[in-house]
């Protein structure tokens, strides 16, 4: 499914990006994204004391969704049920996490977010 694009139709962004001063902060690109991920904000090796977003989603979005659907992997959809969803947008979670050094604090979830 990720080598024939079908998660980026229904994950179409990265799974995160540095925060700091600004909301999507700088610095996270030191290297080039792959062709694969071009919007990929994020590609440095994570190190203790970075803060990071953690941000998987699920999006409907007919111009992404429709060429997939109709396309050859078409049949591997449950069109009923993206029907369904269609009008509702999408859902994304999105966590703000600190780099410990032994793992990771979710600092939204401290808060009760
Ligand atoms: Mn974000």
């Amino acid at each position: 499914m990720v080598e024939q694009g079908v998660t980026r139709a229904f994950f179409p962004h990265g799974i995160g990006h540095f925060l700091g001063i600004k909301v999507h902060d700088v610095a996270g690109k030191l290297e080039p994204s792959p062709a694969d991920a071009p919007f990929l904000r994020l590609t440095r090796t994570l190190e203790e004391g970075m803060v990071v977003t953690i941000e998987p989603g699920l999006y409907i979005i007919p111009s992404l969704l429709d060429p997939v659907l109709n396309g050859p992997l078409g049949e591997h959809f449950n069109h009923e049920v993206i029907d369904d969803l269609r009008g509702c947008g999408g859902i994304r979670i999105e966590d703000n996490v600190v780099v410990t050094a032994d793992g990771a604090r979710n600092l939204t979830r401290e808060m009760g977010g």
